[in-house]
Parts: structure tokens; sequence; C-alpha cells
């Protein structure tokens, strides 16, 4: 067989379906385009398809059904869509533009709903953002939701916060704000108040068949034998007892989120739909949540399986076809070698960068930045036409996810230093700066994640609490300090709204039924708008970390070497000190001990050619003459030959 045995076939199989699809255009004048597009696109979709699907007697079928879904979608969508897709065609690597800088909230937290969403786009043009992640926003179940990510209906926003009408015109208004709106796409599961979930319930065996669903447990358990559990204490396990079907229920996360059967090709073709529809909303990011998920097998641990990239490249190639102005973002907190199997142009064009994440908390609980050095030098640099994702908090807990052969290089037992940065960021280690909160403590495996906002979790909390002025500096300079390493390294820096105006942990969730057993609410505060007030008075805790950021991003936004995503770690011979490199023209240097350090300018010029005059840009002031350069406890630094 030749080895191009399989595209031959997807041509073959495009000429086969093509007569099927066109009738669909008989109105249109975009036929030329779809199929110059499909002609381009749909070998790889079909390649991918045929991997997971092929052995199936109706394949075919399937095929075709994804086709016309594809079709139908890009008929649907609208002119400005369009246009913007060629915009993007022309020009995919969009996305790293040193403008691009990210900013997540919730819509009820934030401004109640999306009609007051619109009423604060100033706010987030005046931090600077052009990326606008909207928390999961759609119909969900009434009491526990999973803060969104259980989602009842993909084409329906939750009453609560308004309509899908509302929605397109916030994004058409962020557009012309030069504001990417950025979305979720929960493809692992549903609530089980979706739809399908309820006929399977009513016993409909098609909807049956779009789930996991078990007579008895023995199946369940031998699966068990080799998962993991992602929520160890509100939901153990990973099977659900459904009592009115007699059946069990995958449910990798909470009870009531039902993992989808993709073995099913009917499955990816509806949940096809709901992504084109959702990138017809005006969607430019598409958050692709628990990738590692979505694919099950016996006798594995039933993540990050091979089928799991085919399934996210055929979606990726049939948004290529229907609306290319979308890309994707993976979610996948896992081992970073996991991680960046997600990443390419061909699959998910961006991901978040959880190691880089991790470590720099881990680098600021131990001031040392050898772990973080390390692992960033060997993980760092993607391939082409991709982007990092670089946040310091999300909605989520912080894991403790990077790799043990990198701690093992740098002389760290990853056990043992999990549980010492466990217990530094719960304050139960003497001395430690922060207040955070455990999240699903495994006693089995002694596994915990923690909980808490930027703020706490860098000392201010304990700072404003103790009365303790330079406890509260030393605060302020983490989490400024912290800002400034994702600001500055390649990639989408993304801000979780709140951490700019340095919002403290809030203990009410402890009071909701709803919410108590999950303390991921902890950093999950209403938006304090009184404290946003505070924004431009620099006394002010708010005001400090705001003008910081905002002028850290107008630095970045204005330098056309930030375009290149490439960063080089280096190691400038002292261990508190963080280096790297951009472009081969601005040196970062991080001090993440509260005491002052010094690096050499001879140990710089090994890796840099030194100018004659350095200056740094962020306080716009030139480097003294001398042989060292010295940081202030926390001070960073964004060296430049101006
Ligand atoms: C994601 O996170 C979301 O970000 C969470 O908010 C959801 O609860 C969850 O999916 C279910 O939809 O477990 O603690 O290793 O990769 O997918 C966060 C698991 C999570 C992660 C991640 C998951």
């Amino acid at each position: 067989m030749s080895p191009n045995w399989l595209h031959e076939e997807s041509l073959i199989a495009l000429d086969r379906l093509l007569p099927r699809i066109t009738p669909l255009f008989a109105d249109s004048t975009l036929y030329p385009k779809f199929l110059e597009r499909i002609h381009q696109h749909f070998p790889f979709a079909f390649e991918n398809l045929y991997k997971v699907y092929s052995g199936r007697y109706d394949f075919f079928y399937h095929l075709e059904q994804i086709l016309l879904t594809t079709a139908q979608k890009f008929l649907k969508r609208n002119k400005d869509l369009h246009a913007l897709d060629e915009q993007r065609e022309a020009n995919p690597n969009w996305f790293n533009d040193p403008k691009m800088i990210g900013g997540v909230c919730y819509v009820d937290l934030f401004a109640g709903d999306l009609a007051h969403l619109r009423k604060k786009v100033s706010y987030f043009k005046e931090l600077g953002l052009t990326y606008l992640h909207l928390m999961p926003l759609y119909a969900v179940p009434e009491k526990n939701n999973d803060g969104g990510y259980a989602v009842s209906n993909f084409r329906e926003v939750n009453p609560a916060l308004g309509t899908m009408r509302d929605l397109e015109i916030l994004a058409k208004e962020l557009r012309q704000n030069g504001i990417s709106l950025v979305m979720d796409f929960v493809f692992n599961h549903t609530s089980d108040e979706h739809e399908w979930a309820k006929r399977a319930l009513a016993g409909e065996k098609r909807y049956q068949r779009y789930y996991y669903l078990y007579p008895d447990r023995s199946l369940p358990d031998r699966y068990e034998k080799n998962l993991r559990e992602i929520f160890p204490e509100q939901a153990p396990g990973n099977f659900t007892y459904i009592e009115s079907i007699d059946r069990w229920a995958w449910t990798t996360f909470n009870t009531f989120q039902w993992d989808l059967n993709y073995t099913n090709p009917e499955v990816f073709n509806a949940m096809l739909g709901e992504m084109l529809f959702l990138a017809n909303v005006g969607t430019e990011v598409l958050r692709l949540d628990a990738v590692a998920f979505v694919w099950k097998q016996m006798d594995t641990p039933c993540e990050n399986l091979p089928e799991v990239h085919h399934i996210i490249r055929a979606f990726n190639a049939l948004v290529q076809i229907a609306a290319p102005a979308m890309v994707f973002k993976s979610e996948a907190i896992v081992h970073p070698d996991d991680v960046v199997s997600y990443i390419s142009p061909q699959e998910c064009q961006l991901s978040y960068n959880p190691t880089f994440m991790a470590l720099a908390w881990e680098a600021l609980a131990t001031r040392e930045v050898k772990l973080l050095r390390h692992s960033m030098s060997k993980r760092f640099d993607l391939p082409e036409g991709t982007a990092w994702i670089n946040y310091i908090r999300v909605h989520d807990d912080i894991g403790w996810s990077f790799a043990n052969e990198d701690a093992a290089e740098v002389g760290i037992r990853g056990f043992d230093h999990r549980l010492f940065l466990n217990q530094f960021y719960t304050g139960r280690f003497n001395g430690s700066f922060a207040t955070g909160v455990p999240f699903n403590y495994n006693p089995q495996t002694q596994d915990m994640r923690i909980c808490g906002t930027a703020a706490s979790l860098a000392g201010l909390e304990q700072g404003l609490n103790g009365g303790n002025p330079l406890f509260s500096e030393n605060a302020l300079r983490r989490i400024i300090m912290l800002h400034s390493l994702i600001i500055s390294a390649g990639g989408i820096p993304l801000i979780y709204i709140g951490d700019e105006i340095a919002t403290l942990n809030d203990y009410s969730y402890e009071q909701d039924e709803h919410k108590k057993a999950d303390s991921r609410w902890v950093h999950r505060p209403k938006f304090d708008w009184k404290r946003a007030e505070h924004r431009t008075d620099e006394l002010h805790p708010a005001g400090r970390v705001f003008s910081a950021l905002q002028g850290l991003i107008r630095i970045r936004q204005n330098l056309p070497q930030f375009s290149d995503p490439h960063t080089q770690f280096v190691d400038v011979q002292n261990g508190h000190v963080l280096g790297f490199i951009r472009n081969r023209s601005i040196f970062v240097l991080a001090n993440f001990s509260e005491f002052t350090q010094t690096v050499s300018k001879t140990v710089l010029g090994a890796y840099w050619t030194l100018p004659a005059k350095i200056t740094d840009l962020v306080s716009d002031s030139s480097i003294e003459k001398g042989d060292t350069i010295r940081l202030e406890p926390y001070q960073f630094m964004w060296l430049a030959s101006l």
C-alpha cells in the first residue's frame, strides 16, 4: 500500500460526496470559496476520522452527515465573519501579535448579565485587553452546575445572563473594539439535563448511545483500576448510578456531568454542529475543556489517548472549512509532555501553559528558580503558528503538574516537593506568606491542589490582616512580578479579572449549600467595583497592581520585538533570579526573593550582545555603569539596547 493511500482515498471520498453537498449552494455565491477550502482541508479531516471511525459499517454515512453539517454552518455564517475568515486565512499567526492581551471573567460575577457587561467594555480597554474569555454562560442546571461546566444546551444562554442574541451583539461590539471573544466548548460531557441526557433517561436507545451507560459495575470496575479521580472529595469514583434507568453512567467529573461517547460518530457530528454554531455567534477562540478525557480504552488511564488527537484534528480541519477565523485553545492540565502533544496548527493553535504557571508559584515559595528555569528551557518553545496562553491564576485550582523528571534533573524529589508546596500554599508551612485553601485532597495518593486568588496566595491577605506594611509591600511586589512574567514571555498573557485589582479570597461560598463542597469558589468572588474605583490610586493595593499591569501591557503592546514568541530561558548564575531573552533583543530578569540580588553583566554578555547603554524598559531608566546589575526584592527588568 502506498504511503499516500489514505490521502488518495480521501480524494475519492470527496468526489463521491460532493454531489450530495453541492445542492445546498444553489442560491449562494460562496461555493467557489467552499470548494477551495474543502479541497484543502477535507483530506486531513478524512484521515483523522478514518483512524477513529473506519471500523464502523456505516462510516461513509456519518462522513456525509459531517460534511453536510460543515456546509450548512458555512452557509449560515454572516458576512462580517466570512470577511474575518479571509483576514485570518491571510494571517493565521494573528494571535502572536504583541498587542494580544487576554482577560477572563464570569458574566454574572463581573457585571450581572450580558447587557451590563456590554457597558463595561471600556474597563477591558482601559487595561489593554484584546481577548476576552467569558466563563461558560450556557443553560445549566439551576443548583450545582460546576460553575457553568455542566452544559444543558450550547445554543441557549443561561436566562439569568441574557439571550443568544445578546451574546451575538456583544461579540460584534467586542470585535469592533479589537477584542476577540473566547468561549468554552465543554465537549467531554454534558449535564444530565441536556436534551440528549433527558432522552436517554426517557429510554431512547439512540440517545443512550450518546453516553457511556453500563447495566452493572463489571465494566466500570475494570476501568476504575486505571483511572484517576479528578474530584475525589466532591465526586469520588468515575461512575454514577442512575436509578431511573438502572444504569451506571461514566462521570469523570461531577455526578451530574455525563461523559459523551465519541466512539459514536453521531456524537462527533452533533458536537461539530454545536461547535460551528458557537463559531457563528462570533467566537474567535474556542477553549476545548478537559481535552485529555474524551476517549476511553480499557486497561489505560483513559487520558491523552491517540484518538483524542484524531478527534480534535478532525474538528480543526472542519473549522478550517466552515469558520477559519476561529482557533482552538487546549485545556489540558496534565504532564507537560501531554500538554504539548495537543499543540500544533492542525490541532490546538493555543494552549494554557500550566507548567509555567505552577512553577512560577513554586519558585515564589522556594525563592529558587532552578526548576522553573530548567523546565522552561526544555519546554517553552512551540511549533510555528501556535502560542501559549500564559497565566498566573484562572477559575480553577493550582495543580503541581510539573514533570518529576525535570525535578529530578535539578535534584528535587517531585512527590516530596508537592507535599511541601501544598503545605506552603495552605499556610501550614512555618513562615509561609500564602493564604490558600486545599482542593480535593486524596488521602490515598496524598495528592492535593490549591485554591486562592493571586493576591491571597502571594501574601496580601496575611499582610493586611496582620497590619504589617513590609509584608503587604512584598505581597504586592510578588503579584506584579508574577504578572510581569506572563506579560513578557512569548504567547498571550491571560489575566484572571479581579487579580488586576489585587482581589482577596472570599470565604462566603462556605455558606452556600451548592458551593461549599468546592473550594474553587474561594477565588471566584463577585467583582468588587468599589475596590476597582481605586485603580488609579497607587497608594491603594488595587491601584498599585492595576497601574503596574496597565503600564507593562502598554510597553509590551508597543514592542514589535515581542511578536516572535521565541523565549530563551538562561542561567544568570544567581539562583534567585530568573532570566530569559526575547528575540535576542530583550533580556528579562526577575528576582524571586525578598532580598536584593545582583547579576553579573559578564554573565549576561555570554548570552546577549551587551549594548553600550542598557535601558530597563520597566523603569524607563538606564542601568548604571559597573559590573553588576542590582535587583531590589521582587524587582524585574526588561533590558533593552535603546
Ligand atoms: C476543567 O478543568 C474546567 O476548567 C473546570 O472548571 C471544570 O470543573 C472541569 O474541566 C469539568 O468541566 O479538573 O480542576 O486534569 O485538565 O480539565 C480542574 C483536569 C479540572 C483538568 C481540567 C479540569
